[in-house]
């Protein structure tokens, strides 16, 4: 049985992958960060078939320690700081844990279980507000991040490729465009935008308190991301990626559709606060991910309303 060790397992798409690698035959490990709440520890995962070791990327023993008990044959690195508008409250945090724990994870790979495959969750916040002529972003897009975040994630980005050229490494970065689900943290915007429709549909709230609404993301599902992630790590040759959707939309556009899907006129409720809108914004992402349709066959099976409906569904159930 094939092992596999993924940081920030309790995260949406750690939860989610580690779904779709038991399905795969894997045995799957995660890290777990010691969390005050003791329910939220796991809260994602507590039902799943996965070991688990507490542990933080930046806390290089607990790494050590973990990786010479599991000895992992993939290695799938989603743990991250990764609010970019908290990035910006927390630089040092943010490039501690996105940048230097991930030379560290290098290192200790290349010694501890120097034949594993290692998958490095980059970011489409790491382009910034650069843009091809034909409005899309690619491998080859400069990168010119506009975050702490993002600028952590190009330092990582690079490391990966350094370390799989010097050492001859299956290390690939998987450039994810922002993706979603149910299972999203509540403090970004699709899941924060869902939720608070829920509670004014249902008389727990009058109004929804945003920041930029007039920048553009390329909002997938993390569940067909993880599935390029899988695909990505089981190519013949380790490379970088993008995964998008190629569609693009204002965050206007999501509340329009959100609410209007539960009967209701986003103008009524929306309210702007400055206290969200970030020192710079990055204003459009759209995704040319044509390399990995084409050599790996992918695309995803969620449509931008199939996954609002979905999500809208999740917060009335769980909404009373
Ligand atoms: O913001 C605007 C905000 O925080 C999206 C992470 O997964 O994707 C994610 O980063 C947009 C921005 O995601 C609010 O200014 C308006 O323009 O949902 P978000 P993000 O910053 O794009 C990338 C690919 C990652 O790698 C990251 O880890 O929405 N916005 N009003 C707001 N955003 C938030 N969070 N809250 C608001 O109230």
């Amino acid at each position: 049985m094939k092992k596999a060790l993924i940081t920030g397992i309790n995260g949406q798409d750690g939860s989610y992958l580690s779904e779709y690698l038991i399905k795969q035959g894997y045995q799957v490990h995660g890290i777990l960060r010691r969390h005050s709440v003791a329910e939220n520890q796991d809260v994602r995962i507590k039902d799943m078939d996965v070991k688990t070791y507490y542990g933080d990327l930046s806390d290089e023993i607990s790494l050590f320690k973990i990786l010479r008990k599991v000895q992992p044959d993939v290695i799938y690195n989603l743990a991250a700081m990764s609010h970019v508008g908290i990035s910006n409250e927390l630089p040092i945090f943010t490039v501690k844990t996105n940048s230097l724990a991930v030379m560290q994870l290098l290192e200790l790979a290349k010694e501890i279980c120097p034949e594993a495959k290692i998958y490095q969750a980059s970011s489409s916040e790491m382009f910034g507000n650069s843009i091809d002529n034909d409005g899309f972003q690619r491998l080859s897009t400069t990168m010119n991040p506009v975050s702490p975040y993002g600028c952590s994630k190009v330092m990582a980005y690079n490391l990966v490729r350094y370390y799989r050229n010097a050492y001859n490494k299956f290390y690939c970065n998987g450039i994810l465009f922002n993706h979603e689900s149910p299972r999203r943290g509540s403090n970004f915007v699709t899941n924060k935008v869902i939720k608070s429709i829920v509670m004014i549909k249902k008389n727990i709230i009058k109004k929804l308190e945003l920041g930029n609404l007039d920048s553009k993301r390329d909002w997938g599902h993390s569940k067909d991301y993880v599935r390029a992630m899988y695909l990505i790590m089981n190519y013949k040759s380790p490379e970088d990626w993008i995964v998008s959707t190629e569609e693009t939309r204002s965050i206007r556009d999501f509340c329009r559709y959100a609410f209007k899907l539960v009967g209701l006129n986003y103008k009524d409720y929306v309210i702007q606060n400055k206290k969200f809108l970030r020192p710079l914004e990055l204003k459009y992402l759209k995704g040319d991910s044509s390399k990995i349709r084409k050599k790996l066959k992918w695309k995803p099976q969620y449509t931008f309303e199939s996954m609002i409906e979905e999500m809208i569904e999740y917060w009335m159930n769980k909404i009373q």
